[in-house]
């Protein structure tokens, strides 16, 4: 069997992360009644025999030790992964695995990829091969961060390029928080923008997510709950609902979120995670849904929902499954691929499905699909044995599709907007664009990515730009 491993950038990256390990540890302690470190377990999971760092590792067939998880966990702040080292998922990791620094990168892309990029690249490159060298068969990176902050989408994309320096040949997938319009990061647009063009250039494989269709989704679950229909209250213990999934704490703004995001990571690793009639490899999701290699965007959808929130109705028929999944409800960015073009699709299903329930499936929803014309018979489908825990089934749907254009030009009229509010003074025939939260702007070239302050700087040979907002 192949290993993983997650690495997991600034704020968003180790929360979104961590909700990700929690549900993956609750979902093998489910299947796993024996206790034995089996070869589902090593996929994204080392048994070490002591709880330090370096304590030596058990084969597959042996009993669970400790469990640490196949992560490399990366902040230039320290809040969140301090939180993340008392809290009930401390033994997953070692130090080994972690690396912070103090200030974060004030939401600056330029700070994550120029400056904290050069200063840790040794460490960060040490700390990737430690984790790779812990696999028999490294199979895939999962890179989790978001879009909008400095350190996830700066530092992240910069360790996006690391991987692929490093690692050409094992695949790189990433799965990208885009911020919503609302977003209180004001220099979000200009972040989102500068790492979508490193995503375009190092992934393999993009999944964008937008904060603005999860929170669509957890308040139409939330509504859903409250609406008094019957079967429809929420369980205590739900994981949308509750703050740590299961595990006692208070619930924090984004938990219901994450745990979206973290059930669209259990969905697509699950076949890497366990047996299947139609097992599909993490290096076909690129293989099948890439038709050139910069059209790499995959579109995700999850259905049923419910799944996501442990919400008490009675279990949905599988073809409205099927048919959910392609709808704009389902959707984990805004937007209706019906009515957009395919390029490919992938139905990733768990739990009891037979490989005749997707053909069937897909033959009666494939007239209303505009595939486009040279990939007609554009789908990939994948079977995994085990369903998510609680519930009899479930679908992840990617679809390489051109819905998602809007959010692409939607980001492209935000950062215009910024760019001529914010920026009348000063250009540079190059210019890389970073802006501190509190407005002051900066236009930097190179070396001067350093000099951030908090009042304005002229970078040497630029020119005064004609003010035409
Ligand atoms: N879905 C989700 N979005 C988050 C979370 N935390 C932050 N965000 C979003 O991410 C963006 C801010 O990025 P962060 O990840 O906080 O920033 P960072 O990578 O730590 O970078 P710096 O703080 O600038 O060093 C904003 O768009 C937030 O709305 C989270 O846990 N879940
Ligand atoms: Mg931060």
């Amino acid at each position: 069997m192949t290993q993983s491993v997650v690495v997991q950038v600034g704020q968003c990256g180790n929360q979104v992360g961590c909700r990700f390990w929690d549900l993956a540890l609750r979902e093998h302690a489910h299947v796993n009644k024996k206790g034995l470190y089996d070869e589902a377990l090593s996929s994204f999971f080392r048994n070490v025999d002591s709880r330090e760092s370096d304590g030596g590792a058990c084969a597959v067939g042996g009993r669970i030790q400790h469990l640490k998880a196949r992560a490399v966990l990366v902040d230039m702040e320290e809040g969140v992964v301090n939180e993340i080292l008392q809290g009930p998922l401390r033994e997953v990791f070692d130090s080994t695995q972690l690396l912070t620094d103090v200030s974060g990168s004030g939401n600056n892309w330029a700070v994550g990829h120029m400056t904290y990029g050069s200063a840790y690249r040794e460490q960060i490159v040490d700390k990737l091969r430690k984790a790779a060298e812990h696999c028999d068969c490294l199979q895939c990176f999962f890179l989790i961060h978001s879009m909008g902050g400095g350190t996830g989408s700066g530092l992240g994309t910069r360790v996006l390029s690391l991987l692929e320096e490093e690692f050409p040949e094992v695949c790189r997938i990433v799965a990208s928080i885009y911020p919503s319009a609302e977003d209180d990061v004001v220099t979000s647009p200009y972040n989102s923008v500068l790492a979508m063009r490193e995503l375009t250039e190092h992934a393999d494989c993009v999944l964008p997510v937008e904060n603005q269709s999860l929170v669509d989704i957890v308040n139409k679950i939330k509504q859903m709950s409250h609406g008094g229909k019957p079967g429809s209250a929420i369980k205590r213990d739900s994981a949308v609902i509750s703050g740590q999934g299961g595990l006692s704490g208070p619930e924090k703004p984004f938990d219901a979120m994450n745990n979206i995001v973290a059930n669209l990571l259990l969905n697509i690793t699950s076949s890497a995670r366990f047996d299947g009639s139609l097992n599909m490899d993490l290096n076909e999701i690129a293989m099948n849904l890439v038709p050139f290699p910069r059209l790499h965007y995959l579109v995700p959808s999850l259905t049923p929902l419910y799944t996501l929130s442990d919400v008490s109705v009675p279990t949905r028929r599988l073809d409205q499954m099927f048919s959910d999944a392609f709808s704009k409800d389902h959707q984990l960015i805004r937007a209706d691929p019906k009515r957009s073009l395919y390029l490919a699709c992938a139905l990733m299903v768990r739990g009891n499905v037979q490989v005749s329930d997707l053909r069937r499936n897909i033959e009666r929803l494939k007239p209303s699909l505009p595939f486009i014309s040279w990939n007609q018979e554009g789908w990939k489908t994948g079977l995994c044995s085990v369903p998510p825990v609680g519930h009899s089934h479930s679908l992840l749907a990617l679809a390489n599709n051109t819905c998602v254009k809007p959010t692409f030009m939607e980001l492209r009229e935000r950062f215009t907007k910024l760019y001529r509010k914010k920026v009348q003074s000063y250009c540079s025939p190059t210019p890389l664009l970073a802006c501190r939260r509190d407005g002051a702007e900066l236009l930097l070239r190179g070396r001067q990515l350093t000099q951030l302050a908090d009042r304005r700087i002229r970078p040497s040979g630029c020119h005064q730009r004609e003010t035409n907002a």
